[in-house]
């Protein structure tokens, strides 16, 4: 990050937290809210301002900005043999699976997840690594397929499993994984993504379902997913800081 991207970062928090805290005395002094008001509960009020912020969108782009080169990175090519034979089949066999702490656990094939209330974005995708490219991404919206499984209440995370092995010397540890927090799997540009650019998703793009979550970094957009496990907590999974490359030492919160 560029020295000056930070201050004005610091700036950005500076009065983000002064208008915060007027917010909150305006509303602490209407004498119908006063009297319940505690200091837990206004701290929750500026919590929920603080998270509203990231439910804002991320920039979208016009068709004319659309990369003429995309990269692909991680697994472009999985060799695991559950992948080969889906992909040998076209993913007729392919069943998305939305378990763990739902009411109604879903086993969706492509042609159901097509049927379901979808969208189409042009976003930027911003690798770690240091590149960036802008493609139309067009999928299910995730909130509504949530909606359709009945989150638990307890749900505080969804966990993405992925069909690839990333790392084949660290065993089951090794297969890719994500996950999510309900902020942002609410969030109305998060999909689950079956085109690119207005055709099916390639192998090395994710075929046939991966996650696009466009106010977070690229490692976050699982591709090649398998099942979508709702948790009240990710500890016990894998290397359990909440996705293969957090397990080896990048931020679980990686939004842009
Ligand atoms: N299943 C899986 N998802 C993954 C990865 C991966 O290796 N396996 N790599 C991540 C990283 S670091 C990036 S930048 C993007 C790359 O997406 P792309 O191949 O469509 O460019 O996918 C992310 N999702
Ligand atoms: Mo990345």
């Amino acid at each position: 990050m560029s020295s000056s991207r930070r201050t004005w970062l610091k700036g950005l928090a500076a009065t983000g937290a002064a208008a915060l805290a007027s917010a909150c005395d305006r509303i602490a002094g209407d004498p119908a809210v006063r009297a319940g008001l505690r200091g837990a509960e206004r701290l929750n009020h500026g919590l929920h301002r603080v998270l509203f912020d990231r439910r804002t969108l991320a920039r979208e782009y016009p068709d004319s900005a659309i990369s003429a080169v995309f990269r692909a990175n991680g697994s472009i090519d999985p060799g695991d043999p559950l992948y080969r034979r889906l992909a040998a089949g076209g993913f007729a066999d392919y069943r998305l699976v939305v378990d763990g702490l739902v009411e109604r656990p879903l086993s969706l094939d492509i042609a159901s997840l097509r049927a379901l209330p979808s969208r189409s974005q042009v976003t930027r995708h911003d690798c770690v690594e240091g590149w960036s490219a802008i493609a139309r991404w067009t999928g299910a919206r995730l909130a509504p397929v949530l909606e359709q499984a009945g989150l638990k209440p307890e749900a505080r995370f969804l966990v993405f499993h992925c069909f690839d092995t990333l790392d084949p010397e660290a065993g089951a540890d090794g297969r890719y994984y994500e996950s999510i927090d309900l902020v942002d799997a609410l969030h109305p540009q998060t999909l689950l993504a079956y085109e690119m650019n207005g055709s099916p998703l390639s192998i090395a793009h994710g075929a046939p379902v991966r996650l696009r979550v466009e106010r977070q970094l690229g490692y976050k957009h699982a591709k090649y997913v398998s099942r979508i496990e709702a948790v009240a907590d990710f500890s016990h999974i894998s290397g359990g800081r909440g996705g293969f490359w957090e397990d080896r030492g990048y931020e679980w919160y990686a939004g842009i």
